[in-house]
């Protein structure tokens, strides 16, 4: 059975509390439950780890070597300003897929730029808590082929 870690970025645990117009009204933790819920329809084992800290999300992708064959990934602001989250997940070579929750492309042009795009699978943007969802059945669809 494949296990993914799915890491949640700075201000994620925010979710539900603020800004619902941006980022819908799903807590985190409704986030993870969906995770959890789709993750055994796809009969996968997921593992979550939200951080505020960049070097924490460095080394929790460290980490993931030997351990998880995919990485799901909201790394929210880092997104946009990360060398060393983008440089970790290139270093372990462990499948990932980028999502967000808003549509980076329709916001702030310094939102346009990910540095986690060209070293991912693929990017979900834009659906909501769905991005998680869908980002998940893309990287399970991936290990599987
Ligand atoms: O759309 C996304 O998922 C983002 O990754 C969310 C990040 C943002 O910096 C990215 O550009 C796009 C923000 C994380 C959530 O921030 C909150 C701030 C206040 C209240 C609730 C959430």
């Amino acid at each position: 059975m494949f296990s993914i870690l799915v890491l949640h970025g700075p201000n994620l645990n925010l979710l539900g509390q603020r800004e619902p117009g941006i980022y819908g009204s799903a807590t985190l933790e409704d986030i993870n439950g969906l995770l959890e819920r789709e993750a055994l329809g796809l009969q996968v084992k997921i593992s979550i780890l939200q951080s505020n800290h960049e070097g924490a999300l460095v080394d929790a992708v460290h980490s993931a070597w030997g351990q998880h064959q995919g990485i799901l990934i909201n790394a929210g602001a880092y997104t946009h300003t990360s060398v060393a989250i983008r440089d970790a997940l290139a270093g372990v070579k462990i499948p990932t897929v980028e999502v967000h929750l808003s549509n980076i492309y329709r916001r702030e042009a310094f939102r346009h730029h990910s540095y986690i795009a060209p070293i991912a699978i693929g990017q979900i943007s834009g659906f909501g808590s769905d991005s998680y969802l869908l980002g998940l059945r893309a990287l399970v669809n991936h290990l599987n082929n």
